[in-house]
Parts: C-alpha cells; structure tokens; sequence
C-alpha cells in the first residue's frame, strides 16, 4: 500500500484516466465485475458493431437499460475530487474518461474527454447527421430511426471501432503541452482495469512524457507494472485523501 500525497505543486500538470470502477460507488456495473457478461453475452460482443447488426433490439436493450441505471446514480466522493482538482489546476489538467455515463460532468468537471462517447447522445448508423443529446428511455420497440430510414444507436466507440482523433488529439495535445511547459507531469489512473486499448496505453504515453505515474484500484490492474505508485482501495475513499482533499 502506497499511501501518501500525490505531490501536485506549482505548475505541476495532471493527466487523469479514468475507468468503470470510479463510478462503482455511484452504484454502477462495471464490465470485468460481472465476469464481463451482460444478460450472458460477453460485453465485446454486445458493444459491437456485429453485436448491434445481429441484435439491435438486444444492444439497444443493454444502453437503454445503462441509461436509467446512469440516471438514477449521482456521482461519488471520487468525482467530486476530480472536479474540485480541476477549480484548482484549470487547464493544467485533463480528465479522460473510458465511461460513458456521464457522472463527471454532473460533478462539476468541464475538462473532460469521453473517449469512448456517451450514452447521452445517439446518431445515425448510416448518415453523416450530426450525434444528438439524446436522454430518452426506454429506447423502442419500435426501434428509433433517423429521418434516413436507418437505425439510430448510441454515440459510443463500440469494440473494433476507431476513437475519434479529436479526443486522442487533445490527450495528445495536453502531453505535448505539459513536456513542453518543462513543469512536473503526473499520470492518475482510477478504476480501470487497463484492459482496453488505446485508453489502457495512455500510462505509457505518459510515462514517455516524464510522468510520475499513480493507479488508484480495487484490483491489481493488467498494466499495473507500469506505474510507480499503486495505491489499492475504493476511489471514493482513497482518492480525496491521496489528493488532500479529504476535509
Ligand atoms: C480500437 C464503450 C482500433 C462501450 C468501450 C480484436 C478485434 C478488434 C479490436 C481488438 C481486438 N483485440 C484487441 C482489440 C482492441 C480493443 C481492445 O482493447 N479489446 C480488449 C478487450 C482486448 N479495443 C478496441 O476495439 C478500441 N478500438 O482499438 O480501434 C481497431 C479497429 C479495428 C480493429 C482493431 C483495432 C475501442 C475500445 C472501446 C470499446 N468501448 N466502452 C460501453 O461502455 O458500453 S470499452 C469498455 O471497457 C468501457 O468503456 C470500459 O470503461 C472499458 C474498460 O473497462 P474498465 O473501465 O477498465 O472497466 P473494468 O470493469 O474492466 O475494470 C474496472 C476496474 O475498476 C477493475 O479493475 C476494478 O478493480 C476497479 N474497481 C471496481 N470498483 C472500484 C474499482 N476501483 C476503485 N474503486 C472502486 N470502488
Ligand atoms: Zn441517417
């Protein structure tokens, strides 16, 4: 157990990563928990674009079903850190996150990358129509379709799809910032299990860029030996204290 401060002084900047497991306190499922199945499907099948080919009503059913869950959860002790982390550091911190439900922005952060999208806005699974907010459920039957004819789904990077190059341009861009600025770089990690490419390889990316690197989990994650401190534990607990922001 690495318990200690993670050292943020003047001009340091902050790159946090953040996985399924920082909004298990609010309730939440998160992928690996559930042995990864969902309604005894692998989740990588469901949150696919085979998956969503095969079986629309069933992939619309589990968004449907994730978009109420994240509706009635509030975010925890772990968001509200992060939030409070960003009044103090502005635009020298950057919080991407792999989740797609939201609770970061309801806790107040505004410098946030959905890296994988979010459950809060649809789009076409054809046309060039721009992605909506979207906050309606339950999804169908009849299954929503856009103006085109076409199916609508969620705006989320399902497995096998390519992330948007304007959200991994401005990780991109934050790290580039911060070598450049020649201040203190530091890397958080918090509940993810680092199973997913790209997101899981941004510990590298920072590592490359001089950071200091922290991983606040409940379990050892698959990437675990790539960081320098690891500090085990729930978030909602564990990371207002490590960010001195624990009363
Ligand atoms: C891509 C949206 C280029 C959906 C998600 C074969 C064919 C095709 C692709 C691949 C392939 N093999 C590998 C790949 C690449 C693939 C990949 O990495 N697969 C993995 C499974 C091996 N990646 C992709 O496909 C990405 N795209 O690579 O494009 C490409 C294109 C074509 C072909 C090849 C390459 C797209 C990935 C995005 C997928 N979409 N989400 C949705 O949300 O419904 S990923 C999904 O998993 C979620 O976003 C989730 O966030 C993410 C990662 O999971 P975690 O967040 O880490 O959650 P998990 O449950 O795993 O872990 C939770 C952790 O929290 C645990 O460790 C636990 O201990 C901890 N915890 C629990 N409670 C707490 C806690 N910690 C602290 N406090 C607590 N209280
Ligand atoms: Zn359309």
């Amino acid at each position: 157990m690495d318990e200690a401060r993670i050292p943020i002084g003047e001009g340091t900047r902050v790159l946090v990563l953040t996985g399924a497991g920082i909004s298990a306190e609010s309730g939440l499922a998160t992928f690996r928990g559930g042995g990864g199945l969902w309604e005894g499907y692998p989740v990588e099948q469901v949150a696919s674009p085979e998956g969503f080919a095969a079986d629309p009503e069933l992939v619309w059913r589990f968004y449907s079903m994730r978009r109420r869950a994240a509706a009635e959860a509030e975010p925890n002790a772990a968001h509200r850190a992060l939030a409070t982390l960003e009044e103090g550091l502005g635009d020298r911190l950057l919080l991407v996150t792999q989740n797609v439900d939201g609770l970061h922005a309801r806790a107040g952060s505004r410098r946030v990358v959905e890296v994988h999208g979010t459950l809060w806005r649809t789009r076409c699974s054809r046309c060039l129509r721009p992605p909506f907010d979207d906050a309606t459920e339950p999804l169908g039957p009849p299954l929503p379709r856009c103006t085109c004819g076409a199916l609508l789904r969620p705006d989320i990077v399902w497995f096998g799809e390519m992330l948007d190059p304007a959200a991994t341009g401005r990780v991109e861009g934050f790290l580039r910032a911060a070598r450049r600025s020649g201040a203190p770089l530091v890397f958080v990690a918090v509940g993810t299990s680092g199973n997913v490419y790209p997101a899981a390889g941004y510990v590298h990316a920072a590592r490359a860029h001089g950071a200091e690197t922290w991983l606040v989990n409940l379990d050892p994650a698959l990437n675990a030996t790539s960081f320098d401190h690891i500090v085990t534990g729930p978030a909602g607990e564990v990371l207002p204290r490590l960010l001195g922001l624990d009363g």
